[in-house]
């Protein structure tokens, strides 16, 4: 049997399964599947709402979304999941659909079907003669998600990019790769989460055998090889990185704080327009982070006051004005709920330093320097603990385990604040299989009693998302 490209004999199996449970027996049933990979980061953590470049690979782990078309008039969502743990929903297509709850599971379908919708929108596909959505089709759509959740691995985005995917698919509606990535890198927002784009385009644009080197505003992405004696250990901390409650509140709080350093280090500059550190970067080319860092110390005390009392000062601008701009009716808001002050200094500086970190890297992978790369995963690391702040101690735990047991070098993968580790490994002298057991006896073997089982894994660059018509696949 010939395989659609990406996916694998198991994947087209389940998606068989899933068929059948959407309904797609009816003889007039237009059926599709799409499948959406999570992601691994190698090196860039943090920096992607910054607009400045990541290492990511696309894993070989999925979510599967089958979409049966609705008849012609029917323009609700019937939403089942194969996991019995997540409840079936079913809501309307609407130019704006509501949320449920927050922490509701089909936040993210809803998510990626209204950045559709926007983005159509945008493009003038719904306006006259037809004003509304009420072209849209709807369908029954069930989710088969492999990839573990909340662990740093993207669940979230192989979910919203494959429901965009079906979804587009069943409306008849196309977009390259690029435009795709694009699209569904804003549509976490709608679940709150301020986000960057990594996830969504390592998704999209992964590459067997290949690490991303991607770039943002507009995106672009560089395949870089993987050596062929590289293997990665990725480990799951069980300390959930739950992006629907205080992660998130810490999450969006670093945004707001990049983007301040941003704004202040632009002024200092005399540079117009800076919204994120990313626009300072390409303003300046043969720009270095030691230098920038050093100006914004010079331009701003490290931290500043809990409100954005302090900043607008500093930028000359009305306090209000700085809160529009920065938050506009946005959920980012409640990063100022606290009387924490906000840190400045150590924020641009991981960002900074990380983005250096992150054009070597993509070298030194490319050349097959596993030490090298092993070493700046480790700096990645130290800086995301000190910097960033945004390690724990479970987390510096298990990076020391799989450092002890020969890895190249680890560091945490995703936000932080709990989730996953990723280690760097070879088939000879670093082996995985060492590391693993350094993990197990030195980590695993000692949560609390009653803690939730082990989930490691040897994990390999795979192939981004793709959609097929299983009428024909
Ligand atoms: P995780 O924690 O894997 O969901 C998050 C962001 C990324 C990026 C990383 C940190 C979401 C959906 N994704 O990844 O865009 O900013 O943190 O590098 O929040």
């Amino acid at each position: 049997m010939n395989l659609p490209d990406g996916w694998n004999a198991g994947e087209l199996a389940r998606a068989a399964l899933l068929a059948a449970r959407a309904g797609g027996d009816r003889a007039d049933a237009r059926i599709f599947a799409a499948r959406a990979p999570g992601r691994v980061n190698l090196i860039g953590e943090h920096t992607d709402y910054s607009g400045l470049p990541v290492l990511p690979v696309a894993i070989d782990r999925s979510t599967i979304v089958v979409a049966a078309a609705s008849a012609a008039n029917e323009s609700e969502i019937e939403l089942a999941n194969a996991d019995p743990g997540w409840p079936s929903r079913r809501f309307a297509l609407e130019r704006r659909i509501p949320p449920y709850p927050t922490g509701d599971w089909a936040n993210y379908v809803k998510a990626a079907i209204q950045g559709v919708i926007d983005h159509f929108a945008r493009r003038g596909r719904f306006s006259a003669p037809a004003p509304s959505v009420d072209n849209l089709r709807g369908a029954s759509m069930v989710v088969d998600g492999r990839v573990p959740p909340a662990a740093g691995l993207s669940s979230s985005a192989a979910l919203t990019v494959s429901t965009a995917m079906a979804f587009m698919a069943v409306n008849e509606l196309e977009l390259d790769p690029i435009e795709t990535a694009t699209m569904v890198a804003r549509s976490e927002w709608y679940v709150g989460t301020r986000a960057g784009g990594m996830d969504q385009a390592a998704s999209i644009l992964g590459r067997r055998d290949h690490a991303l080197f991607i770039e943002f505003d507009p995106i672009r992405v560089r395949a870089v090889k993987m050596p062929a004696n590289a293997v990665l250990v990725v480990a799951d901390s069980r300390e959930p990185a739950d992006k629907s409650g205080i992660v998130r509140a810490e999450y969006n709080r670093r945004v707001v704080e990049c983007a301040l350093a941003a704004r202040i280090l632009g002024h200092a500059l005399k540079l117009d327009g800076v919204m994120i550190l990313g626009d300072v970067v390409r303003a300046l080319p043969g720009w270095n982070a030691a230098e920038l860092v050093g100006k914004l110390a010079a331009a701003s005390p490290a931290r500043l006051g809990a409100d954005l009392k302090e900043p607008a000062n500093i930028l000359g601008v009305s306090q209000s004005a700085l809160e529009a701009e920065l938050f506009g009716q946005g959920p980012a808001r409640i990063a100022l709920d606290s009387n924490r002050p906000l840190e400045i200094l150590k924020r641009a500086r991981h960002v900074l330093r990380e983005t250096e970190r992150v054009i070597r890297a993509a070298d030194v992978l490319a050349a097959g320097r596993l030490d090298e790369m092993g070493k700046l995963m480790n700096a990645s690391h130290a800086s995301l603990a000190d910097d960033f702040e945004c390690s724990t101690a479970r987390l510096d735990a298990m990076v020391e385990c799989a450092r002890r047991g020969g890895a190249f070098g680890a560091r945490l993968t995703g936000a932080g604040f709990g989730g996953s580790i990723v280690a760097l490994c070879d088939n000879d002298t670093a082996s995985a299989d060492a590391v693993i057991e350094s993990i197990d006896r030195g980590y695993y073997a000692k949560l609390d009693p009653g803690a939730p089982e082990s989930w490691r894994a040897v994990l390999h660059a795979g192939a981004g998302a793709s959609v097929i018509d299983l009428r024909t696949a």
